[in-house]
């Protein structure tokens, strides 16, 4: 509440001097719904032991609680996030609205870990500039630590890729080592996967060390600093290529985590993809008047359109549909939060 309408006075007045198309009019900004509170992402590091062992039990608690609608191979809420992500991946990436999708499933993941399990403390971000910046091998970071992390690497010889006749699979040159083996969600089995098939296995993960380059400090904030559009920045995060920020991130944990499908079957998803859309964040806090609300990029893969404001972004069985426009400011609801740095 405080502050709103000195703050549509002065976003007003940022799009009349700054002149960018796709603005939107005073009205459409006024829509935007204020936030009671703005809760603040931190790094994983920066948690408290306390805050990681309530986070970790509320992921596994997500893993024990009912899905919301019946779907195959969807035995509870956690699973319910990665068959969404599963069925519209085609969808939503590579397109204008990557990263509006992705900041809104995190919020929606968020507001489920709070809602339904009583989760209190921050959401978490992984900036893994700062495993890729130092000397240490990469399996040496906090993140993959038994006891206060999300354990380590997989296991070789523990897992072993399903035969896939119909090319389902998506595995490709992914590094599928092994079942985690130690900490939280070792032994935890998951239904979907990998890809498009249906098969019961292990959280999946290969650390591999030929990621890194991707994800250092220098990389990153070079796109930050040298993206002077939207496109530009979106083109420059959202590919699966080595060396792109995007991949790279997938690639540094490797096994399923590399797979654009199902990706979403271990719990550092969500980490990582808060730390993209902290980089997007970053960005767009660089020149606000000109970046909060810039928008362009297809609808579709295929689509040689560019999107807008307008443009519905949906999440199936998790929540309703909304517009890009909603989630262009993180401090408006339904996203309500910034990042610690
Ligand atoms: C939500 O969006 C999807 C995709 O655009 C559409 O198919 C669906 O009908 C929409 N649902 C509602 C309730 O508007
Ligand atoms: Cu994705």
């Amino acid at each position: 509440m405080v502050a709103f309408s000195s703050t549509l006075a002065s976003l007003a007045l940022a799009y009349l001097a700054s002149g960018v198309l796709a603005v939107p009019s005073t009205e459409q900004v006024k829509r935007q719904a204020s936030c009671s509170k703005i809760d603040v992402h931190k790094e994983w590091r920066d948690f408290t032991t306390t805050e990681k062992a309530d986070y970790i039990k509320a992921v596994k608690c997500l893993m024990t609680t009912p899905p919301l609608e019946q779907r195959e191979a969807v035995t509870n809420r956690y699973e319910e996030f990665q068959a969404t992500h599963i069925l519209l991946t085609e969808r939503v990436h590579s397109v204008g609205h990557f990263l509006p999708w992705h900041r809104h499933l995190g919020t929606l993941y968020y507001n489920a870990m709070r809602n339904e399990c009583g989760y209190r403390g921050p959401f978490a971000f992984w900036d893994w500039s700062r495993d890729a910046d130092s000397s240490l091998p990469l399996k040496n970071s906090p993140i993959f630590d038994p006891v206060t992390g999300f354990g380590g690497d997989g296991v070789p010889g523990t897992y072993k890729l399903p035969p896939d006749p119909k090319g389902e699979s998506f595995a490709g040159n992914s590094n599928y080592k092994g079942c985690v083996g130690d900490g939280p969600f070792a032994g935890v089995l998951v239904h979907r996967g990998p890809g498009k098939m249906i098969t019961t296995h292990c959280i999946v993960r290969g650390i591999d060390e030929s990621w890194r380059r991707g994800v250092v400090s220098t990389n990153v904030n070079n796109i930050i600093t040298t993206s002077t559009s939207y496109e530009r920045f979106r083109l420059a995060i959202d590919d699966f290529m080595r060396g792109h920020i995007h991949g790279s991130g997938h690639g540094i944990v490797g096994g399923e985590m590399l797979n654009i499908y199902s990706a979403g079957a271990g719990p550092l998803f969500y980490l990582h993809h808060a730390n993209l859309d902290r980089i997007w964040w970053k960005w767009q806090q660089a020149n606000p008047s000109q970046r909060m609300y810039e928008i362009s990029g297809p609808s579709t893969q295929q689509g040689r359109d560019t999107i807008t404001l307008d443009f519905v972004i949906d999440f199936p069985a998790l929540g309703p549909n909304i517009t890009v426009r909603e989630v262009m400011d993180a401090a408006t609801a339904p996203s309500c939060f910034r990042y610690d740095y």
